[in-house]
């Protein structure tokens, strides 16, 4: 009962982490195991070790014929883990493991077939697990992790294959063959921790290959090797299973597959979890220079704003000094003190944005940017070892804006790739140098009467105090007038600049190559992922 309540727990978890999909598949190929009448034996291990050959000479030798798939040889041979009676048990041969260190993280071969054998050896009764006589090396982790994974006594079996490889002919030294395979055995013992219950054969399949590669090999062509090759022990071993009781070896490996998918979706859902806080981590240091530049950004358009209306004036009031007042000369002054505002203004907009630039840039160069955009890339990253996809489906999962957002971080990427060291602020040159003309600004000629006015009046010598004073109301009557035709001309350059401060503030924001959204949807992955993890850590604590 507790145990049938402990594969429940067992699966809602897996659900929550792998997905329904991969949940029902697990399921699926459970039941279809559940349902086999004779006990499974599965070959694991290192590529190259000779499982298939082991296969075929136990085929052959019983005088049973070999299948199509069946093949040998000295490349990675074995992509599918199938099936094939043979006396009483059915054998199970997998693809060859690579070591996760070396192989996976290059060769996508080598990754679908290292999981395919670790999805046949979680559905197995008896796993025998086979190496090489230099033994494991790169895959000894996974060999030791698989070990402790409750095999009752019995159903684990070790062979170190090949053994005329190793150094001694046992055709004219047998003693000495002997002797090294009993050191190899013990030496195998200490490294993989195994207690002397789980028995180890040293076994020769194809003694200095003399099979080779061919399908259905004449069994006297081992006639030679049978005195020490050790196949006929392990023949027997096998079709010992067939006699066991087959209901405790099946219901032990029911256990053990629920576990072991877990431990390992454990596995890479804490190595998910690391890779998310880095690429959220790093995304929340974007976020916040992005809003510094923004608020500079903010200030500087404040500014300009100020400064605008007090340069107009001036233009237009010390056009009036002069001693002829005329139309063109107030748009001219007032062209050039706008020119003048506009070059020092843009100059200010363009060193933000190309700030914001190379910022961005230089982040994009360290590490933390790589995280990110495999995070958000539909089709990268690697494959969790339990085959569910690492992040797409998660991320793609919390939001569509997520998925979409990929094409943004890749555009990124391709403009950085494209404007390498000089584009010191490359992606924002384009947007400095486009439009950024000095805005045309008409000043009203209907006030130019009410400037001239104001030019005689300043020029006038005032005797009469009452006179004074009503020439002082005109002259600051004359003086708003003057200011409202600034305010006029400062507000249609504004317009002009109220465009260059929202592309530049497009321009920091495009260069960040992330929004709130995505960091809002990372965030939730991570706590999502997060509380997956600790609620696996908790049930293989059980
Ligand atoms: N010397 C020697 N070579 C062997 C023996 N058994 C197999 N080989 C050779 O070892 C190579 C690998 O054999 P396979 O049986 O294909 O190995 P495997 O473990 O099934 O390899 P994968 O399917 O890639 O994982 C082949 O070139 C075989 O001819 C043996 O007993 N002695
Ligand atoms: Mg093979």
């Amino acid at each position: 009962m507790s145990e049938v309540l402990e594969d429940r727990r067992f699966q809602e978890w897996l659900r929550r982490a792998v997905g329904e999909d991969r949940a029902d598949e697990l399921r699926k190929s459970l039941d279809e195991f559940a349902q086999r009448e004779k006990p499974v034996i599965t070959l694991f291990g290192a590529f190259d070790t000779g499982k298939s050959a082991i296969a075929r000479r136990l085929l052959v030798d019983a005088g049973l014929d070999v299948p199509e798939w069946l093949t040998i040889s000295a490349r990675h041979e074995t992509f599918e883990s199938r099936h094939v009676e043979v006396d009483g048990y059915v054998l199970q041969d997998t693809p060859g493991i690579s070591d996760p260190d070396v192989d996976l993280p290059t060769d996508l071969r080598a990754e679908v077939n290292t999981r395919q054998a670790m999805d046949a050896i979680a559905l197995t009764d008896v796993a025998c697990i086979v190496v090489n006589p230099q033994l494991p090396t790169g895959e000894r982790d996974q060999l030791l992790a698989l070990i402790e994974e409750g095999w009752i006594p019995g159903s684990l079996i070790v062979v170190i294959s090949r053994f005329d490889d190793a150094g001694a002919n046992p055709l004219y030294d047998l003693d000495g063959y002997r002797d090294r395979a009993a050191n190899k055995v013990a030496e195998l013992r200490r490294s993989l921790e195994l207690d002397e219950t789980i028995p180890i054969h040293v076994v020769v399949p194809d003694f200095e290959q003399v099979a080779g590669a061919s399908s259905s090999p004449d069994p006297t062509v081992w006639d030679e090797s049978r005195d020490f090759d050790g196949m006929s022990d392990l023949a027997a071993a096998f079709s010992h299973v067939a006699t066991r009781d087959t209901r405790a070896l099946r219901a032990a490996a029911v256990a053990r597959f629920w576990a072991s998918h877990v431990r390992r979706a454990l596995l890479s859902s804490e190595a998910e979890l690391e890779d998310l806080e880095a690429g959220l981590n790093h995304a929340e240091g974007l976020i916040k220079r992005r809003d510094i530049q923004i608020s500079q950004l903010d200030v500087l358009d404040a500014a300009a704003r100020v400064s605008i209306m007090g340069a107009v004036e001036d233009a237009i009031n010390a056009s009036v000094r002069r001693q002829s007042v005329s139309a063109e000369g107030i748009q001219s002054s007032v062209d050039h003190v706008l020119e003048t505002w506009w070059l020092r203004e843009c100059a200010a907009l363009d060193k933000l944005a190309s700030e914001a630039g190379v910022t961005f840039e230089r982040q994009r160069e360290r590490p933390g940017w790589q995280v990110l955009t495999q995070l958000f890339e539909p089709d990268a990253g690697p494959a969790a070892k339990d085959g569910q996809r690492k992040y797409a489906g998660r991320l793609g999962g919390v939001t569509d804006k997520v998925k979409s957002s990929f094409d943004a971080v890749k555009k990124l990427e391709e403009a950085a790739k494209e404007t390498p060291k000089e584009a010191s602020g490359g992606a924002t040159k384009a947007v400095a140098n486009a439009s950024k003309s000095v805005p045309k600004v008409e000043v009203a000629v209907h006030a130019l009467p009410a400037i001239v006015e104001l030019a005689g009046l300043i020029e006038d010598i005032v005797q009469d105090k009452q006179a004074a004073k009503r020439r002082r109301e005109r002259r600051d009557e004359l003086h708003k007038q003057v200011r409202g035709i600034a305010q006029d001309a400062a507000d249609q350059a504004l317009v002009s600049w109220q465009h260059e401060v929202e592309a530049t503030r497009a321009t920091i924001a495009e260069s960040v190559g992330i929004d709130d959204e995505q960091v809002d949807a990372l965030k939730t992955s991570v706590d999502e992922v997060r509380a997956t993890v600790v609620a696996g850590r908790r049930l293989m604590a059980i």
